[in-house]
């Protein structure tokens, strides 16, 4: 497959710095060979500016909308072109990249006729509007945003809403109380980590790759490093104990490449700055080979270094 390579420094969506570092850490990690060794062709675009916005203010609720809004215009157009020619891998940037990312691959697969199912690692479930967000952060809200929840006003108008069922949620274990009830009134389906302790990871995935078979759907992941546990993913600006282990998160790239349905992916939330000599960059490479046809018995020998 050809893999594009979209840098997005995305920094706007939350308050602490160092996501903008994000694609120059998995470039140094080694990302473009470690595709490029699994037969994949490579192209990486460099790194992306925001479209012109408005400069923010400070004033309002909300951490730097218009920078937010810059790039979300940005990254619908990136996403809708890339998705033309094969398979972007979006290089965060914070959540709030996914804005665009997601809202690009649904008007993509609408020009297609096919449906868009969106797979969310992650430990929260960012599905807050401008008007519930108590942080103020915008990387709290694409799952509100794509799914055409009101209250984005100024940002670009949604013409291809997900629908709600074809979202599944994996990962769970930090959900703001307004997140919830609304979460509770939609088809969205979401599994709490307690679930996972239960009953393992795989069980909700075969559910939903079965889904996106039966009804030829094109395959959105966005995976957060806080779907990780911290203790193996620390660089991430939101940790919550209690997530996937390395082991569960391989699984779940390996599925996703046995179902040969993947067409896009984001890597977010990557905050190099607080990373520990590159772990954190080194795993979610090391998941994205995973999820690109890496297994068990091809790994590398000595790790990528
Ligand atoms: C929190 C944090 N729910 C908020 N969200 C994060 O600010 O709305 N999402 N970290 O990944
Ligand atoms: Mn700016
Ligand atoms: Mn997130
Ligand atoms: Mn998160």
């Amino acid at each position: 497959r050809t893999c594009i390579l979209v840098g997005a420094p995305v920094d706007s969506g939350q308050r602490r710095p160092g996501c903008l570092m994000g694609p120059d850490a998995y470039r140094t990690a080694g990302l473009a060979r470690v595709l490029a060794d699994l037969g994949h062709k490579v192209d990486d675009l460099g790194n992306l500016t925001p479209a012109s916005h408005n400069p923010d203010t400070g004033e309002g609720r909300l951490h730097r909308p218009n920078e937010t809004i810059g790039w979300t215009h940005r990254l619908i157009r990136t996403a809708e072109q890339a998705l033309g020619r094969g398979l972007p891998i979006f290089l965060g940037g914070d959540h709030s990249l996914s804005l665009g990312s997601v809202a690009g691959a649904a008007n993509h697969a609408a020009s297609r006729g096919r449906p868009l199912f969106v797979l969310w690692l992650d430990a929260h479930s960012d599905f807050h509007t401008p008007e519930t967000t108590a942080s103020g952060n915008l990387h709290g809200t694409p799952l509100g945003y794509v799914t055409g929840r009101g209250g984005f006003g100024g940002f670009p108008a949604i013409t291809n809403p997900v629908p709600q069922r074809n979202i599944c949620i994996v990962g769970l274990r930090s959900v703001d109380r307004p997140e919830r009830a609304a979460l509770q009134d939609t088809e969205i389906r979401y599994h709490d980590m307690r679930e996972i302790d239960e009953f393992g990871i795989a069980r909700p995935m075969a559910a939903f790759l079965e889904q996106v078979t039966a009804q030829n759907g094109m395959l959105h992941v966005s995976l957060d490093v806080d779907f990780l546990d911290p203790a193996i993913a620390p660089a991430v600006g939101t940790t919550v104990p209690g997530g996937a282990t390395i082991r569960e998160a391989h699984l779940v790239m390996e599925m996703i490449c046995d179902s040969g349905l993947l067409s896009s992916l984001d890597l977010v939330e990557l905050n190099p700055f607080l990373d520990e000599r590159g772990r954190t960059a080194q795993l979610m490479v090391e998941l994205t080979a995973s999820a690109l046809g890496r297994r068990v018995f091809d790994r590398p020998t000595r790790a990528y270094a």
